[in-house]
């Protein structure tokens, strides 16, 4: 059976485990092959460091895609995450119209914990929506679906009935299938809670409620979901293995997390994650 191949379009962040440095070993681990295209190369993530270098890519992404054009190149999978500019959300959009075969997962990665993240604005959030109404999957926290649909920010204290409201009102935007993670409904629990438009049906998972933050844990979480719905895993069973996977991963990391603020100790967990794809 050929190979399943996915192309990554993100930032390279050369230090801070996040967007390609972490989309592309999880995803080889699940044995798939990884294609990244480097949108960015910073020193670091932005998110608590400062003086961060950043080269923009974005004149070679046109380039990268004729030439794989060129030598007939066709993927199973694209995601996305990290973009950092409007113009480099248009040139992902002419990559999901060039390689329409492609299952797209888009995180939409500009904002957490109810704020944008260093260097987006609401144009930004508006050039993101329209991707993500181009995308299978949608991979937004709460933050980034209420800018999303330019709703107030609920930190907490939701329901059920509010969840699935989100989740309906995101996928009007033209995605079939929506993700919101982050959904804490009680206090002990944090998990993620999908949508399928075609079915009307909802699917959740949920596991013990961690109460730290670490940098990259979403972009760990997209990984391992796109990973495993480009094998062609069932979204409820795309879900468990995420979670589990980004809670391993948390897990993994608590005895240092003052030391690891910036991102997790996914590497540990793989095999974990290798284990759970093969069940
Ligand atoms: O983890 C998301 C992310 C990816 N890439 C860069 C970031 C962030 C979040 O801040 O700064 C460069």
């Amino acid at each position: 059976m050929r190979q399943k191949r996915i192309m990554t379009i993100q930032d390279l962040s050369c230090f801070g485990k996040c967007s390609l440095t972490v989309a592309h070993p999880i995803m080889s681990a699940m044995g798939l092959e990884v294609c990244p295209i480097p949108t960015a190369v910073l020193s670091t993530h932005t998110g608590g460091f400062t003086g961060w270098t950043f080269r923009d890519l974005a004149a070679d992404l046109p380039a990268i895609a004729a030439h794989w054009k060129k030598e007939g190149l066709t993927f199973d999978g694209i995601s996305t995450g990290y973009l950092g500019t409007t113009e480099m959300i248009d040139m992902v959009a002419d990559y999901f119209r060039l390689f329409p075969g492609a299952k797209k997962i888009v995180d939409p990665v500009f904002a957490d914990n109810g704020k944008l993240y260093a260097g987006f604005d609401e144009t930004y959030a508006a050039g993101m929506t329209k991707l993500c109404g181009m995308a299978d999957v949608i991979v937004p926290n709460l933050t980034e679906a209420s800018y999303m649909l330019k709703e107030p920010y609920v930190a907490s204290g939701y329901d059920e009935d509010y969840i699935h409201g989100v989740l309906k009102r995101l996928a009007a935007f033209g995605c079939p299938l929506t993700v919101v993670t982050g959904v804490v409904y009680d206090k002990g629990y944090q998990g993620a809670v999908a949508y399928d438009a075609k079915e009307d049906r909802f699917f959740q998972y949920f596991r013990e409620n961690i109460d730290v933050s670490f940098h990259g844990t979403g972009d760990i979480f997209t990984s391992a979901l796109a990973g495993a719905v480009v094998l062609g895993k069932p979204m409820e069973a795309a879900l468990r293995i995420a979670v589990d996977y980004t809670v391993e991963s948390i897990k993994a990391t608590m005895p240092d997390k003052q030391e690891h603020w910036y991102g997790v100790k996914f590497e540990t967990c793989l095999p974990g994650l290798i284990q759970a794809i093969q069940e």
